[in-house]
């Protein structure tokens, strides 16, 4: 099998941390070289537009500023992380990618899909993950966790109808494509979320 482009998604709180870790363990476990990275960041250069993106709130950026940031964090951990590794036969586990895009800059701030795929091809030309996996949560459970845990960016301070606009754009984007995203539902306890999660894998990779 190729190296695999995996990326984890889901609404705040979804669990996507929580599982990668889990994922990585299992990975491990049974010898497949991987990196584990997330977006925005995954580089340093990529980590500072996520400091810009996530903690500016004295001159927060538009919604295209906001997008046209994501896109530039993306190249350079595309070009320099990403691509580099897949090179090297090392799969990639990534914690967000474009998809997230598509839910939180299109489902939530409204731009236009048609912007979004613009720069998609122009940032990635034709490489897509190989394997998405959307975390679903009903977005106050999500919301509920994420408080718990941590003082909220400014992403994290929109309201719940922003983000039932993002959870609702990543389960069109995961109707749209079967064969690439595996939708799963991230209301059990952890061990449980794993455990599906694990068992869907081995099959799809027979690992
Ligand atoms: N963003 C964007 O807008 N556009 C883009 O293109 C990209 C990103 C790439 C940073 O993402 C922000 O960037 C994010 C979207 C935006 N902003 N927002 N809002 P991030 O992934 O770094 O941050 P995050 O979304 O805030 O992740 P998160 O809150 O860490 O969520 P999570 O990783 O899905 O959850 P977790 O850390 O695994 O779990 C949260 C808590 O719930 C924790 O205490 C766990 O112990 C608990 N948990 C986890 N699973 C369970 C279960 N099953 N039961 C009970 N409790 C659980």
């Amino acid at each position: 099998m190729k190296p695999q482009f995996v990326t984890l998604e889901g609404v705040e709180g979804a669990g996507k941390s929580t599982q990668k870790s889990a994922l990585c363990h299992w990975l491990r476990a049974r010898g497949v070289p991987f990196i584990e990275t997330r977006e925005p960041g995954g580089t340093p250069l990529a980590e500072a537009i996520r400091g810009l993106l996530l903690h500016t709130d004295e001159d927060p950026p538009t919604a295209l500023t906001e997008l046209l940031l994501m896109f530039a964090a993306r190249a350079q951990h595309l070009e320099t992380r990403i691509q580099t590794a897949l090179a090297a036969g090392t799969w990639v586990i990534c914690d967000r990618f474009t998809d997230a895009t598509f839910a939180y800059q299109g489902g939530g701030r409204g731009c236009p899909w048609a912007w979004i795929e613009t720069l998609e091809s122009l940032v990635q030309g034709t490489v897509r993950p190989d394997t998405t996996i959307i975390f679903d949560v009903p977005v106050d459970v999500g919301l509920s966790r994420a408080a718990a845990r941590s003082e909220a960016d400014r992403i994290e301070r929109e309201d719940a109808v922003f983000f039932e606009r993002v959870r609702e754009a990543y389960l069109r984007r995961a109707e749209a494509d079967p064969e690439r995203f595996i939708v799963v539902d991230g209301t059990p306890p952890e061990t449980q979320v794993t455990e599906h999660l694990l068992a869907t894998l081995a099959t799809r990779w027979a690992l």
